[in-house]
């Protein structure tokens, strides 16, 4: 909730803090049809009292017949105050780069809204480059305001560095819901120039700091300041099922199996660990796990991220964000300055960077819709149109990481559908860019197969039994009659499976 106190001891900058206003004051600042760069990664210090108040101010200006919508930039998905109610005012004309709210999808999903998936990594030299136009504000969620101006930026930092030099103008939200321990844990980065003058980013080990804990900003650039008192919403994660289970302890055996060949070291290399349930119950697994001295580069830090870390199992997590359920961020909130030297919170250009995932050799662990028997990934696209979330950062670490694996349960809607298809009805993830696959069934790991042999290890391995017979059939019939040997595909059927479901609601036909 915005509160129009015009002192709190969270804004030092005297400048600043004589800027203080409301949220309805500082969205009345905001003209329609702007390009706005906001704070936020999964659930994680997104604005709260500006776009709330933005919302009601768009629908209002809607139901006088006016067109009020304006364009959403932020690191990944939000939270309810901002995709959610900006969403249902209708007052979202373009949204990048990741969501995950259901009022946001299906916006988009029912072609109302504009959604741009562009890999996390991407973002900020995008912008910085120019092809996604001028941005006119950055609304920023912060902890507080240093007496020199400084910014302790909040519980992420995804893209806000580059929508604050961007930006015409800067509205900053501070949220003293926000534990003053944050103050430290951040590392920003200012060395990135654009190429041809960029350098090497000096960054060696998941735990190290390159960079400054404060956000710069220039003070004439700044609007408003808001002060607020929310919590960040996530959503709990589910207890780990049977199949996240399963799907877990294939991964774990193969790691350990990796270990013995001698290709990694019994420390692992650094883990990345994608969004969702079957992510967090392969880090609980972990716990369990005979691997010591664990490090992680990745984007969020999420529950099962916290158990390791309190485990002493992981040493260092380096990210971009908190993806905590509510239960956990009540009990890291209290004692957050004891993360403070284990946890690096960065920019996502670095978080997602290509040169430091292959430097450090990560081990990307990413959730998938679907995999075709040749190891293409679908990531984001139900039946291939419907954008479920979006592909986040799993591409960047899928192509730039040591191993990239993807998971899911080897069907979906209570068995209606198949995960291993004949072809995936959308690729976000190809072929060359996938070394295991891994459902509850179990693991294939593709690295050194061709198509052909990827296709049957697939199938033995990963596919569920009730639709075994009907991929091996498909791969038979295509091995004989395709137009090429090296992929076969028999183009008339290979997304058929996927029609079926469209018209009948179930992969299988009808007379099984
Ligand atoms: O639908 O919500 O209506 O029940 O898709 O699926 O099984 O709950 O899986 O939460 O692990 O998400 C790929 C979406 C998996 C996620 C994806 C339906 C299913 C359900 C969700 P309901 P589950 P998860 C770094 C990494 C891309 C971004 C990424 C994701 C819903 O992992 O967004 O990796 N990944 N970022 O029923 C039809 C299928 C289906 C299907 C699932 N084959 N056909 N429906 N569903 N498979 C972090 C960031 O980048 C921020």
């Amino acid at each position: 909730m915005a509160t129009s106190a015009s002192v709190s001891s969270r804004v030092l900058n005297s400048s600043l803090a004589s800027r203080i206003m409301s949220g309805d004051e500082a969205a009345e600042l905001i003209e329609f049809g702007t390009r706005i760069g906001m704070s936020g990664f999964t659930g994680s210090g997104y604005p709260k009292a500006v776009p709330l108040a933005l919302a009601r101010r768009i629908a209002d200006a809607n139901l006088r017949g006016q067109k009020a919508q304006v364009s959403i930039f932020t690191g990944a998905s939000t939270g309810p105050e901002l995709d959610g109610a900006l969403a249902m005012a209708g007052g979202i004309q373009l949204r990048l780069p990741y969501q995950s709210d259901p009022e946001t999808r299906k916006r988009i999903n029912s072609g109302e809204m504009e959604y741009m998936d562009i890999h996390l990594g991407h973002v900020a030299q995008y912008v910085e480059y120019g092809f996604l136009g001028k941005m006119d504000w950055a609304l920023i969620e912060v902890t507080a305001i240093l007496e020199d101006g400084l910014l302790v930026p909040s519980s992420s930092v995804g893209n806000n560095r580059t929508w604050i030099e961007q930006a015409d103008k800067v509205i900053l939200e501070v949220n003293e819901k926000q534990p003053a321990e944050l103050e430290g844990m951040h590392d920003i980065y200012y060395g990135m120039q654009p190429p041809p003058y960029r350098q090497p980013i000096p960054l060696v080990h998941p735990g190290q700091r390159i960079g400054t804990p404060y956000l710069n900003v220039p003070l004439d650039k700044v609007a408003a300041v808001v002060l607020t008192d929310s919590p960040d919403r996530n959503s709990a994660f589910k207890p780990p099922d049977e199949s996240s289970k399963r799907i877990a302890n294939h991964i774990l055996d193969f790691l350990a199996w990796e270990v013995q060949k001698g290709r990694i070291p019994p420390s692992l290399l650094p883990i990345q660990s994608g969004v969702g349930n079957i992510a967090n119950a392969v880090l609980l697994d972990l716990l369990e796990a005979p691997f010591e001295n664990l490090t992680s580069y990745t984007e969020v830090i999420q529950d099962g991220m916290i158990e390791l870390l309190k485990s002493g199992k992981l040493t260092c997590a380096s990210a971009t964000a908190f993806s905590l359920s509510p239960e956990m961020m009540t009990q890291v909130n209290a004692e957050m300055g004891n993360y403070r030297d284990r946890i690096v919170l960065r920019p996502q250009e670095i978080t997602n960077h290509a040169e430091i995932i292959r430097r450090l050799g990560v081990i990307a662990m990413n959730g998938m819709i679907e995999a075709d028997i040749y190891g293409n990934v679908n990531s984001t696209h139900v039946m291939g149109s419907r954008i479920q979330n979006g592909i986040g950062g799993s591409g960047d670490f899928a192509r730039n990481g040591y191993l990239s694996m993807f998971m899911a349960p080897s069907t979906a809607h209570k068995g209606a559908v198949t995960t291993i298809v004949p072809m995936v009805s959308h690729v976000d993830h190809t072929e060359h860019d996938v070394d295991v696959v891994v459902t509850e069934q179990g693991l294939a790991d593709l690295r050194g197969l061709s198509p052909r042999q990827r296709a049957k290890l697939i199938i033995e391995r990963c596919a569920h039994p009730d639709y075994r017979s009907m991929l091996l059939d498909y791969q038979d019939r295509a091995e004989r009659l395709s137009f090429g040997k090296h992929t076969p595909h028999l183009l008339n059927e290979c997304l058929s499976w996927h029609n079926r479901y469209i018209r009948n609601g179930r992969m299988r036909p009808s007379e099984d």
